[in-house]
């Protein structure tokens, strides 16, 4: 197995795919926990590049990427695989990771944080993304079947993470009203007992979101 270390931060989305993701695979890992403001001269090592968390470092070998690190750990412990076997399928899962990271979650922080003549542009933008989503999502359970895979992990971003992030500042964004089909989705990927057991607090985090973005009135 090798040694395993994340560094990380605790209130990190992107983080908490990889540790979701090993405890899956049952790998015992070693948490590092760095402090974003003042940043360890071991993640600028590891991460030149973006000098982000989540680094995975396998056997003093660093990985960086939340989605590239889950491709890593499937690759590399073989069992409770989480990308599809489906070459087709694997492209899918990729391909709406992507959207997840490069559309949905964007579009959702900037309405949640913009303020004024933004707000309405912000609004559509992550409407119009989050319509495009709910339509592959539509009638579906787990992405990864009876268990939890790649994308159902990576859609987190937008189940777990969104709803704590506008309750934390306080400016619904994705409602259960205008997202039905979301919702029902999310509620099943929320309530597998595996999620239940391993994501963190709900209410902590909306307290650390709060403190760190609330508007300060
Ligand atoms: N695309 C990256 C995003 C990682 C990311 O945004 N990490 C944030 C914490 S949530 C970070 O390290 N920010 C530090 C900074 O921007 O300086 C991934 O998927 O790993």
């Amino acid at each position: 197995m090798g040694e395993v270390k994340v560094h990380r931060m605790w209130r990190s989305p992107f983080s908490w795919r990889v540790e979701l993701a090993l405890k899956l695979k049952g790998i015992d890992f070693e948490i590092i926990d760095e402090d974003l403001k003042n940043k360890s001269d071991l993640l600028i090592k590891y991460n030149p590049v973006h000098k982000k968390v989540p680094v995975l470092v396998h056997d003093g070998k660093p990985v960086v990427e939340s989605l590239v690190i889950l491709e890593y750990i499937d690759e590399t412990w073989k069992e409770n695989s989480l990308l599809p076997t489906d070459p087709y399928e694997r492209a899918q899962a990729r391909f709406w990771a992507s959207f997840i990271d490069d559309k949905i979650f964007p579009a959702a922080r900037k309405a949640i944080m913009s303020r004024g003549e933004d707000v309405e542009k912000a609004q559509e933008e992550f409407d119009s993304a989050l319509k495009i989503f709910e339509k592959e999502i539509e009638g579906k359970g787990l992405f990864g079947g009876s268990k939890i895979g790649y994308l159902d992990i990576a859609a987190l971003l937008v189940c777990f993470w969104i709803p704590v992030f506008q309750e934390a500042v306080g400016k619904d964004v994705l409602t259960r009203e205008k997202f039905p089909t979301f919702y029902a989705w999310s509620d099943g990927l929320l309530g597998h007992p595996f999620m239940k057991e391993n994501l963190p607090n709900r209410e902590e985090f909306v307290a650390s979101y709060r403190a760190r973005f609330a508007p300060s009135t």
